[in-house]
């Protein structure tokens, strides 16, 4: 049985999950509707990872008898200044929830739930790979500055990506 307080922040970190694959969802149509086909195709494949992540806390909730509710998904942007500006909010984004996912750890921490707190490391672990890709994906963006050509190699790479659920591991 979770405490309430832990409880409803894991109902308001499901609507954050949600609300970051809508944000991805937004990026994907901008790099769609700039060319942008592999990034588009990058972007589609975070909202499916990102729907995994609030489906994997959805189950947790249901596996622990919380009263689910489902708050609003704010509007996503479909509107960047460049690729390189839609990387950029988009690991300004995964910083935000790895603050908040820190700060509902200590949450957990503090109210000595153990096993609300493992279950969260998964998630902890999981927003440095995030970080540690995108600095990646915006390194090379940078590199290759103004040159077409570069940038579209970057965005055949992108567009290789498949799509693994990352909590079946
Ligand atoms: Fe990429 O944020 Fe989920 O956890």
């Amino acid at each position: 049985m979770l405490k309430k307080e832990i409880a409803n922040a894991l109902i308001l970190q499901l609507n954050k999950e949600f609300q970051s694959a809508y944000i991805y969802l937004g990026m994907s149509a901008y790099a769609s509707k700039i060319g942008l086909n592999g990034s588009s195709s990058w972007f589609l494949i975070q909202y499916q990872e990102e729907v995994a992540h609030a489906m994997k806390l959805f189950k947790y909730l249901e596996d622990q008898d919380v009263d689910i509710t489902l708050p609003k998904i704010e509007k996503a942007n479909v509107d960047f200044e460049s690729i390189l500006d839609t990387f950029k909010k988009a690991l300004k984004h995964e910083i935000f929830m790895s603050a908040n996912l820190n700060e509902l750890s200590d949450l957990t921490m503090k109210n000595k739930d153990h096993a609300t707190y493992n279950m969260l490391q998964w998630y902890v672990t999981e927003q440095v790979e995030e970080e540690a890709t995108l600095n990646t994906i915006i390194d090379k963006i940078k590199l290759v500055g103004d040159n077409g050509y570069g940038l579209y190699a970057i965005d055949q790479e992108l567009g290789a990506r498949v799509f693994v659920d990352p909590t079946s591991n």
